[in-house]
């Protein structure tokens, strides 16, 4: 039995990084398939309106987020560890490198020169999500090609990290660092070879690569939604920690709303039952998975009361 279910799908770079989360600690997870562009009617039946990719779910929590999904899987299963304690915050801080800095020049640059192989709807969806028109081909090539030099000037300071012979990114021991870098370059050849030769000549980046691969994705066992949203009617969130919440923040208890504060900015609305430094909990009832609570990170999320 597992107690961990992901939705996700396989092109998505964020769930390469909670499948090998998943894989480093080991365990079987239900994997439930969703769509990769909206309408996700049964995710959202479980965030109540957020839509990107990957969500954990355990019973009725729904863990928004692979930064916090990493922190809860980390709290389930300590070992072995992806943030030990003495690196976790460089490991963050290296994370927030990679998936702010590094990742946006690599997936303009493999999705223009990609096209033809990705879903059709997947570039209109993504510019929807960050309030643009769809691109056409011609605007995708375009933009692959002003993001080409901005990814390579930076995958050089990958092999640089790794130039003392250091198996991961900060040393002896893997950290999220490593699944927050890998995934990006991981995302440059997921559907075809074409852009391989980006990656050429960085032989320790390709040794590492490796290395980071073979954690492989643990067990997954393939779940139906509808599955995965019996199980969350069927269960109780669990019992929530004390609350550490701030002067600004709204009162505990009342109704408030939550969406991304960069793209993908649905938003989820409920009860707001749990504050902690970088956590944010809503409690809502749906009509089909029941009573849940929905968790967030507080960074990249914006907290506020609820209209009306
Ligand atoms: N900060 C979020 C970013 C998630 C994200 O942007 N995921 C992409 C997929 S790789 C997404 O949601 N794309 C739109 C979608 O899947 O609907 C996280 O760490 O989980």
């Amino acid at each position: 039995m597992t107690d961990c279910i992901l939705h996700h799908y396989d092109f998505s770079n964020f769930a390469e990084k909670a499948r090998l989360a998943l894989g480093f600690k080991g365990l079987a997870w239900g994997a439930v398939t969703i769509p990769p562009v909206a309408p996700k009617p049964d995710l959202v039946a479980l965030t109540g309106g957020y839509r990107r990719t990957p969500v954990l779910q355990t019973g009725a929590d729904i863990w928004c987020d692979t930064r916090l999904i990493v922190r809860e899987l980390e709290r389930r299963h300590p070992q072995p560890p992806l943030l030990p304690p003495a690196l976790a915050a460089q490991a963050e801080a290296i994370a927030f490198w990679a998936e702010n800095r590094l990742m946006r020049p690599i997936t303009l640059y493999a999705s223009g020169m990609n096209g033809d192989v990705l879903p059709p709807g997947l570039q209109a969806d993504r510019s929807a999500m960050r309030g643009l028109p769809a691109p056409d081909e011609a605007t995708m090539l375009r933009a692959a090609r002003r993001n080409a030099p901005l990814a390579r000037a930076q995958i050089p300071q990958i092999e640089a990290m790794l130039a003392d012979g250091r198996p991961w990114i900060l040393g002896a021991q893997p950290t999220v660092a490593d699944l927050a870098v890998y995934h990006p370059l991981w995302f440059l050849t997921a559907r075809t070879q074409r852009l391989a030769f980006e990656l050429s000549g960085f032989s320790r980046l390709a040794d590492w690569m490796q290395r980071v691969r073979a954690i492989g994705h643990g067990r997954p066992q393939p779940m139906p939604a509808q599955e995965a949203i019996a199980v969350a009617r069927a269960a109780t969130p669990a019992p929530l920690p004390p609350s550490a919440a701030q002067p600004e923040d709204p009162p505990l208890g009342s109704p408030v709303r939550v969406r991304a504060d960069d793209n993908g900015q649905e938003i989820t609305q409920g009860e707001l039952v749990h504050l902690a430094a970088d956590e944010i909990a809503l409690r809502r009832v749906d009509e089909r998975a029941g009573e849940v609570v929905v968790h967030f990170p507080r960074l990249g999320y914006d907290l506020r009361p609820a209209r009306g």
